[in-house]
This record gives structure tokens, C-alpha cells and sequence, in this order.
């Protein structure tokens, strides 16, 4: 069976990573071009690639011979525009989080797929894809600790890159929570509440962090994030769902999930970033992508999960900014995606 031929937006951190998942992890599928405005680093990239093509204009990547579908990893700003591109020649995309910036630019999204008329467009909300969460979510379908009342959610990195910004924490990090509440939950996050504690001094002049989030759902499920984004000691995601009828907690053993106690200690590691935490749902999520691409299909969230949490991420940076309790505004779930 031919490979399918992929096209990556953006070699940056998360490009280059699902350029070596392609080559090495994810059979049926093979990389033919690279896009970067870093002329240098693209060339690079391509070098170590047979035949690809190094391009710095994604819409000359997406057009180039060969490609069946496209990757973007660039960053967010550059997501709408590389997507409107790869739609006009009907290809499948697999967009890295988050969809769009705002909510305008994933509705413009929206209805170039329904000038289609079909779904081409999955958002990487790569925890849908993560061995503990689809567990979490599958005892939640399930019933087994009654409905969700709670959801205590901590997310931690070690540390945050130069370029991130206090509106980040929640655009760029919380979107992650917002999806997998969405999710896990079957529904909508309605209004957002952001507090502020000090910030750590730990954190770069001027950046608030950490952040408690609050979302509330459309069924009345209080869903709490911790967004730390320079703890320092390792990255750390959890989920605890409060049930009627009991908890079920996920994230506790990170990295490889090993505890040794030995002489009087308990010890095991944390991983440190997280392409390692969740490099086998990466793994997972881009595997069903590509044989779903082969079929001309999505294989996990679309471009409306992708809009509702733009939506929510609106509401919560005027929470942040207004200190008040702000609803989330959204149009009605289009029948294409379901509604
Ligand atoms: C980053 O873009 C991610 O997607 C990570 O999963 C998240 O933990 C980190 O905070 C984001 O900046």
C-alpha cells in the first residue's frame, strides 16, 4: 500500500518531534515537504529526509507533488491560514493545538468545511489519546463513580520559553483542560472564573503565574485547574474526577511510573517535559490520524472542538483581565459536527 505523503508546517519543537514520529513510529505515512520561515533550519530538516522538499512558504509545502495531507506545528497565529490553504486542495489536516487564536478565525475555519461539505480538519488534543485518560473517560461513561461533580485538574511544567505570556497560561496551556473537560464530560464549559495568587518568583518579570482556572460545565461540573507553568521540579499533569459515589485520579505516576522505596524512602521520577509524558498518545493520536487521512477523514477532535475551546479561551482571558465570572459565547454546534 503506498505511504501516505505528508506535508509539515513549522520545524520548531513540535514539528521536528512529529518529523521523527513519522520517519520512525508511525508506519503508512512518509514526510515530503517542510515548511519553515527558518530557511536554514527547513533545509536542515528536509536534508535528513529522502526526497522531501524544503519550503519557507507553507502554501508552496501544501501544493508541492506528492503531499496527501498536512501537518501544522507552526505557531498558533499561523495555524488559519496554512488550513484555508490545505483545504482549497481538499487535503486532510492534523492541526497542532490550538486550533485558532480566537474564536472568529476557527468559525472562518468551520465554514470552509462546509463549503466542502465534510470534516478534513482534527485539532491535536493529543490527551484524547492518552492511555490514562481514555481509562478515566471510559469509567466516567460508565457510571462507575456515579456522575462528576468535580473536576481538580493540575498542570505543571518546569519551566516556560521566553515568548510565553501571562494570556498563554490559559490560551496556549488550559486549552488542554478545556478540551479534555469537554470530553470527559460530554459537555459544553459554559463561563470561566481566573484567579491570580502572587505570582512565583520563580517566574519571569511580569508573567502571572501560577493561575487557578475555573470552568463550569453545561451539567453543573466544577472543573478547578492549577496552571503552573515554572514549577520547577518536572512536568506534571493530573485529573481527578469527584464522583457521587467515588474519585478516580490519573497523572500521579509520571514518567515511567516506577515508585522504588528503598531505606526509608519512597522515590520515582517526573518526567521533565511533555513530549515525553505523552509521547505515546503523540504516537497514538498521529498513527489513527494518517490511516484516518488515507480515507479522507478525521480520527479524533475536529475543527468545532477546536472553535468551542477558542470560545472558551476567549471567555477566560476576560475573566483574567476583568476578575470577574465571564460566560463563554458560542454559536450553535453546526449539523456537520453533530449539532
Ligand atoms: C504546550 O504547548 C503544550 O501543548 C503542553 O502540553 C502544555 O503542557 C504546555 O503548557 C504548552 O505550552
Amino acid at each position: 500500500m503506498s505511504l501516505l505523503g505528508i506535508a509539515v508546517i513549522g520545524t520548531g519543537k513540535m514539528g521536528a518531534d512529529h518529523v521523527r514520529r513519522i520517519g520512525d513510529t508511525v508506519g503508512g505515512a512518509r514526510v515530503v515537504a517542510v515548511a519553515d520561515p527558518d530557511g536554514e533550519r527547513v533545509k536542515e530538516v528536509a536534508a535528513g529526509l529522502e526526497g522531501a522538499g524544503a519550503f519557507t512558504d507553507p502554501a508552496a509545502a501544501i501544493a508541492a507533488p506528492g503531499v496527501d495531507a498536512v501537518l501544522i506545528a507552526s505557531p498558533g497565529p499561523a495555524h488559519e491560514e496554512a488550513i484555508l490553504h490545505a483545504l482549497r486542495h481538499e487535503l486532510p489536516v492534523l492541526c497542532e493545538k490550538p486550533l485558532t487564536p480566537d474564536p472568529e478565525g476557527a468559525l472562518r475555519i468551520l465554514e470552509a468545511e462546509r463549503r466542502l461539505g465534510r470534516r478534513l480538519v482534527q485539532v491535536g488534543f493529543m490527551r484524547r489519546f492518552d492511555a490514562a485518560y481514555e481509562r478515566l473517560k471510559a469509567l466516567l461513561d460508565a457510571g462507575d463513580i456515579g456522575r462528576p461533580l468535580f473536576l481538580h485538574c493540575r498542570h505543571r511544567n518546569a519551566s516556560s520559553p521566553s515568548f510565553f505570556t501571562s494570556d498563554m497560561l490559559i490560551s496556549d496551556s488550559v486549552v488542554h483542560e478545556v478540551d479534555t473537560a469537554r470530553w470527559l464530560l460530554g459537555e459544553e464549559i459554559t463561563a470561566v472564573t481566573v484567579l491570580s495568587p502572587r505570582s512565583s518568583s520563580a517566574a519571569p518579570e511580569g508573567l502571572r503565574d501560577p493561575r487557578l482556572v475555573l470552568l463550569e460545565s453545561s451539567g453543573g461540573v466544577i472543573v478547578d485547574v492549577e496552571i503552573f507553568v515554572n514549577c520547577g521540579f518536572g512536568y506534571e499533569v493530573t485529573c481527578e474526577a469527584v464522583g457521587e459515589s467515588g474519585t478516580a485520579r490519573i497523572g500521579e505516576a509520571d514518567g515511567d511510573g516506577v515508585v522504588v522505596r528503598r531505606a526509608g524512602r519512597r522515590s520515582g521520577e517526573i518526567t521533565q517535559d511533555f513530549t515525553t509524558r505523552f509521547a505515546d498518545a503523540y504516537d497514538r493520536q498521529v498513527r489513527r490520524w494518517v490511516a484516518a487521512a488515507a480515507r479522507g477523514q478525521v480520527a479524533g477532535p475536529d475543527a468545532w472542538d477546536g472553535y468551542a475551546a477558542a470560545a472558551v479561551s476567549q471567555a477566560g482571558l476576560a475573566a483574567a483581565r476583568s476578575g470577574v465570572r465571564t460566560e463563554v459565547r458560542a454559536v450553535p454546534r453546526p449539523p456537520l459536527y453533530g449539532g
